[in-house]
């Protein structure tokens, strides 16, 4: 049966603010992406009458890596709020979370609102800014594991974003090099991982949100997608990811 757009959407709300896991049966009957893209919307409803409010957008599965680490094999976009926020050096509340991981990404800040879907050629002269991010995703769903609706619905596991500084986009950032350090381990990668080079991935969000009507106004700011797969956080953790000539950025999780 065609589950209900706004339960799917507060069951999801409920795990998020409980830390209690949901069974993926629990919203069984998405019937197809628009139908979960839907549940996502509520599911940013609740956010803004809880007082939140909308910082921009991200981009998911833009990376083989990535892909491959879920069995997902589109791409999909979510929404990141102001409540995801985490300053750059901070500490995040290992307690706020369920079973958080960590990706390394790019930021896009938009200058300009996004009239349409546009090209790589045309795209860049929308963007004020680009930075080094990491990115904390959460699923709401047990053992992290779900089906492209089911990912949907959940806003694509977004739960916190930490932007690095921002500084205008240099005329290459197709191949920059991705070294993510979490405590004694690194993770290594390129910026070419992301789609082969993460101006396409601002494509296909511009395609995407044409396709579902999801406006993207001056001062966004984007999530280009992992540029390897996602990295189990523990408590007292330290995180730092080095891009490039982008420059870096970091926080570090509670000891409990
Ligand atoms: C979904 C989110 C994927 C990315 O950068 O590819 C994503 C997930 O893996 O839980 O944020
Ligand atoms: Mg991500």
């Amino acid at each position: 049966m065609k589950v209900l757009v706004s339960n799917a959407a507060k069951a999801l709300a409920d795990a998020r603010r409980s830390k209690t896991p949901l069974d993926q049966a629990a919203i069984s009957g998405l019937i197809d992406l628009q139908h979960a893209y839907h549940v996502q919307l509520a599911g940013i409803d609740l956010l803004r009458q809880a007082g939140d409010k909308l910082v921009g957008l991200k981009m998911g599965f833009t990376s083989r890596a990535k892909m491959l680490q879920m069995g997902v094999q589109e791409m999909i976009f979510g929404h990141l709020t102001s409540s995801m926020s985490v300053l750059d050096g901070d500490e995040v509340r290992f307690a706020d979370f369920i079973h958080p991981r960590v990706e390394p990404e790019i930021a896009f800040l938009m200058k300009a609102h996004l009239p349409e879907e546009l090209d790589v050629s045309r795209i860049t002269s929308y963007v004020e800014a680009v930075a080094p991010a990491l990115e904390i995703i959460d699923s709401r769903y047990r053992s992290f594991k779900f089906d492209l609706p089911l990912v949907i619905a959940d806003n694509t596991s977004a739960a916190g974003f930490v932007l690095g500084p921002w500084r205008e986009p240099p005329s290459d950032i197709s191949n920059l090099g991705m070294l993510m350090k979490i405590g004694g381990a690194q993770c290594v990668g390129s910026s070419a991982a992301i789609l082969g080079n993460p101006w396409r991935s601002l494509a296909a969000l511009s395609r995407l949100s044409s396709q579902y009507g999801i406006p993207i106004p001056a001062g966004s700011v984007i999530l280009a997608g992992a540029a390897t797969s996602a990295v189990e956080l523990k408590h007292g953790d330290h995180v730092e990811l080095q891009v490039g000539e982008l420059g870096r950025v970091s926080f570090f999780t509670s000891i409990n």
